[in-house]
């Protein structure tokens, strides 16, 4: 009888190039490199795993519909999208940066409506409501540190990690919403019933996390 695949969506760049390492340890390397490859999806050096390569924010997706059983997401991408029908399996302590709200350092934020330009919509509406402060999201889907550049909005919810590309824009970090790092994320049905699979393969991964 054929083993069922197991089948882990990645993004590529920061996210594909840090979970290798973790993954390695699991016996499991990509048979093509997806920076040079156009294949969606890559055959491993392992007969029941494999990885399909799709966008940083369509991973929590893929994995909550089960057309992946297993992904790589930020901690950021998962609370945007609220983590429904998935597992949090683990904290792989890799592509760590922080979710903040920056704008300009010599303008504080109105005490009225907020204007906040953001693609982590429901993060800066939670946020600020949840300390009673008025906003209007503006959604946009990338370049949000020219918002307040140009007068669309006050400030910015964003990622930042080392903080020169607000630093290049003019602007400064000033409220730390929450840290971010990968997760392991799992389908809850696959969690179910790939279980022996899933579990001995999480365990190598989080030694190889450990050992880090
Ligand atoms: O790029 P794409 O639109 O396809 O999707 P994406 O931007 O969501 O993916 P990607 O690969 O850029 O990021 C994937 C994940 O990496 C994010 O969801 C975060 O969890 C994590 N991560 C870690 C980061 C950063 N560090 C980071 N620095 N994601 C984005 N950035 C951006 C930051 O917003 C800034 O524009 O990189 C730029 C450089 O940051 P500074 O602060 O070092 O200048
Ligand atoms: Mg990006």
């Amino acid at each position: 009888m054929a083993q069922e695949t197991l089948t882990i969506a990645l993004s590529k760049g920061r996210i594909f190039k840090e979970t290798l390492p973790l993954l390695k340890a699991a016996g499991i390397e990509p048979v093509d490199d997806p920076e040079t490859s156009r294949k969606l999806i890559l055959d491993t050096t392992r007969d029941d795993v494999k990885i399909v390569i799709i966008r940083a924010t369509d991973v929590p997706t893929y994995v909550q519909y089960g057309a992946a059983d297993l992904g790589v997401t930020g901690k950021d991408v998962l609370m945007e999208h609220g983590g429904e029908g998935l597992y949090e399996l683990l904290d792989l302590h890799i592509a760590m940066c922080k979710l903040m709200v920056a704008g300009f350092a010599d303008k504080p934020l109105p005490t009225g409506t907020i204007h906040v330009a953001t693609k982590f919509v429901n993060c800066a509406r939670q946020y600020f409501s949840s300390q009673g402060r008025q906003v209007e999201i503006i959604k946009l889907y990338g370049s949000m540190e020219l918002a307040p550049i140009v007068g669309l909005a006050d400030c910015i919810v964003d990622v930042v990690d080392t903080g020169s590309t607000l630093k290049a824009n003019g602007l400064v970090p000033l409220e730390h919403m929450f840290d971010v790092s990968s997760r392991m994320v799992v389908n809850k049905a696959s969690m179910k019933t790939r279980n022996v699979a899933i579990k001995a393969m999480l365990k190598q991964i989080e030694s190889a996390v450990k050992q880090k």
